[in-house]
């Protein structure tokens, strides 16, 4: 199965949602304060938050008022138009190279398994990858890199159980300067539960990188489980406050996901979509598509 019929068969739930509710919305009303009311709960239904919600109808209301449009399709366009708008806004240009992308997140979402497809990515684009193992928490966390790094075919750099992750980035980044090589990708813990040695870890980790490799393009991804519905807000806010993020990687898009959390990111944080995880196997990763993302939801 390709990657957008999995996206699609993951966002149908949603789809159909959308459609019938969208459907019945237009069978009732014309179009008027009610309707946009309704349209504003419809939204907030698939995870929109409320302040984005409220932002997306009023520029829908702008244009169908300007345009004069009155019927279902042309709203419908109106709607997919400004929700592919939102999107773009918080875009970021590709990375250019050498680059160090730090995957950061709560446990669980998918952080070393997308180091893995995310080194699969890059080699398939032709460039040379390490990856830094610097969840030094468990050994069995570097062990699991380790089975991605041997699958993907790309170096990988390691302490001993325990030793300070600060440690393997500097490393990391010292032999990718050596090697000249392309990207770094690392790997970070996500225990959650104690948090604060958490962000300070993660700003440690991110002055090293600005401090030892000033030249790379560095790039901070939240890893979020598209499952996770408005939380992942909150959950990018605490990253951000500690790192500041550059972007989103969303995983587990093959599960039923609802993702109108998304919109929430772009327009309340700025931040986008760079890649989508669909699957558990190395190839299960994707750019993100903006209007490919609308176009499964509406
Ligand atoms: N279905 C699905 N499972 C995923 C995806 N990404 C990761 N997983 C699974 O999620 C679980 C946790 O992944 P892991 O990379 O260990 O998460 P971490 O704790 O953030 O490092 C594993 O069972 C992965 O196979 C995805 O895109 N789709
Ligand atoms: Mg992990």
């Amino acid at each position: 199965m390709g990657i957008f019929s999995k996206l699609f068969g993951a966002l149908k739930k949603t789809k159909d949602n959308f459609s019938t509710k969208l459907r019945l919305l237009f069978a009732k009303n014309k179009l008027g304060n009610e309707f946009y009311e309704e349209l504003e709960e419809i939204l907030i239904s698939a995870d929109v938050s409320v302040a984005t919600a409220e932002e997306v109808v009023e520029r829908v209301k702008e244009r169908a008022i300007a345009e004069k449009l009155k019927d279902e399709a042309y709203v419908t366009g109106i709607l997919r138009g400004v929700l592919v708008e939102m999107l773009q806004e918080s875009e970021v240009e590709p990375p250019s190279y050498p680059c160090v992308i730090m995957l950061v997140g709560v446990n669980g979402v998918g952080k070393t398994t997308t180091v893995g497809k995310l080194a699969h990515y890059f080699l398939s684009q032709k460039k040379t990858v390490t990856v830094a193992a610097a969840d030094t928490f468990r050994a069995a966390a570097s062990e699991q890199l380790s089975v991605w790094a041997d699958r993907a075919k790309v170096r990988i750099v390691k302490h001993e159980e325990g030793s300070d992750p600060s440690a393997v980035i500097f490393d990391a980044v010292s032999s990718a300067k050596a090697k000249k090589t392309d990207v770094v990708i690392v790997d970070t813990a996500g225990r959650l539960h104690v948090k604060d040695n958490l962000m300070n870890e993660l700003r440690k980790m991110d002055r090293v990188v600005q401090r030892e490799y000033p030249e790379a393009d560095f790039l901070k991804l939240l890893v979020l489980d598209a499952t996770t519905g408005q939380n992942a807000v909150n959950q990018a806010r605490v990253f951000d406050e500690a790192v500041e993020l550059d972007g989103i990687v969303l995983t587990k898009l093959d599960g039923t996901a609802k993702g109108g959390f998304i919109f929430s990111l772009a327009s309340e944080l700025s931040l986008p979509v760079l890649f989508a995880g669909v699957g558990e196997k190395m190839d299960d990763l994707e750019p993100f598509d903006a209007e490919s993302f609308v176009e499964a939801i509406l």
